[in-house]
């Protein structure tokens, strides 16, 4: 019995070394120290042996089961180490690689171009006005000498809300808010969004104008014509050259239809230009003095000149975009073309 002790012995530590996994070191615990387990059934069977040796013998049994318990623990704590250690190192993570590329948004080309218009007119002195989107029909119609039978009036090109009330047609009547509520000297520009009731190419239910006044003693069409100069200049290049063609507005007077030297073939003659080598951007003209009187301005004593522009027209001519209906539909793969980078990833 006692060298069947140290048969048992020599096995157990044997298996606990060779064992290779905390689960496979269970197995080997089980084998020998479980309910059945080969030194369990051993002590058991102790009632065999005659009484003198028996103190003897569960001593030697009980120390062997103390040293292979010893050695289950140390093992397991080594196994438990490695089984962490190749954990780590298969959920280790690599910094140094680079990361995801993403799609760097960009600037819409409507934004750019009412930016860069604010821009060039804040360098010089303008002041940025705007005001509400609904508005009543005194400020978008009869301030501005637009008389009630007037075609702009029609309900098919205005959106009413009420008989008094409708979406603006023109940002003007920002301009008539900041007249009554100011004594010139007055140079503002007044971008935002406009609304009439027409859509096909060229154009928009809604769209963005961005209207220019200035309104001073003194202010005449030299003015205009030397402020626009200017403005196109910056916009579009320092040899683009202005023509102003008399034309009519109810709120200017004179008044005058502004065209630039065509950008795409400098005058030269193109299928952009149609073959006329200019390109009309903008409405202009002397405000009238009807408009200046309506606000309590005196039109003998003041002047002031007014330009409007519509933003998508600008922008079509700038990039040469064909249909109004791309600036809206917000097609990623038509705006990153508007991107400094080009739509490149970051
Ligand atoms: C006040 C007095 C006068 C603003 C002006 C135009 C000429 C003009 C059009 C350009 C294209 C509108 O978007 S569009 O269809 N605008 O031609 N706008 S003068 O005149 C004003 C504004 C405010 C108090």
């Amino acid at each position: 019995m006692l060298s069947k002790v140290e048969e048992i012995k020599a096995s157990a530590l044997e298996a606990c070394s060779q064992a290779e996994s905390v689960k496979e070191l269970e197995q080997v615990r089980v084998r020998f120290l479980g309910k059945k387990g080969e030194l369990t059934l051993l002590l058991r069977g102790m009632g065999q042996l005659p009484a003198e040796q028996r103190p003897h013998f569960g001593k030697l049994v009980n120390e062997v089961r103390d040293e292979l318990e010893s050695a289950l623990a140390a093992r397991e704590t080594q196994l438990f180490q490695e089984e962490e250690t190749r954990r780590l190192a298969a959920e280790a993570l690599d910094i140094t690689l680079p990361g995801r590329p993403m799609m760097r948004g960009t600037v819409h080309p409507v934004s750019q171009i009412i930016a860069e218009t604010k821009s060039i007119f804040m360098n010089m002195g303008y002041e940025i006005v705007e005001g509400p989107e609904v508005e009543w029909d005194y400020y978008n119609f009869e301030a501005l000498n637009i008389p009630p039978d007037h075609p702009a009036r029609d309900m098919q090109d205005t959106f009413f809300i009420t008989e008094d009330l409708l979406l603006r047609s023109q940002t003007s009547p920002v301009q008539i808010h900041v007249m009554e509520n100011r004594k010139p000297p007055i140079r503002i520009l007044a971008p935002g969004k406009v609304y009439r009731a027409d859509s096909d190419i060229t154009h928009s239910p809604m769209f963005h104008q961005i209207e220019g006044l200035v309104v001073d003693r003194g202010i005449t069409m030299a003015d205009l014509k030397g402020t626009l100069q200017v403005f196109v200049q910056r916009m579009f290049g320092p040899d683009t050259k202005i023509r102003l063609r008399p034309s009519y507005f109810p709120f200017t007077e004179p008044s005058a239809e502004v065209d630039v030297s065509c950008i795409m073939c400098a005058g030269a003659g193109c299928r952009v230009c149609k073959d006329t080598g200019w390109l009309e951007i903008l409405g202009s003209g002397m405000v009238d003095p009807r408009v200046l009187a309506k606000v309590g301005y005196d039109p003998q004593e003041v002047s002031g000149f007014a330009f409007g522009m519509g933003v998508e027209r600008i922008a079509m001519l700038k990039y040469g975009i064909n249909d109004i209906r791309l600036l809206f539909e917000n097609d990623v793969r038509f705006l990153k073309q508007f991107s400094s980078q080009g739509g490149r990833l970051c």
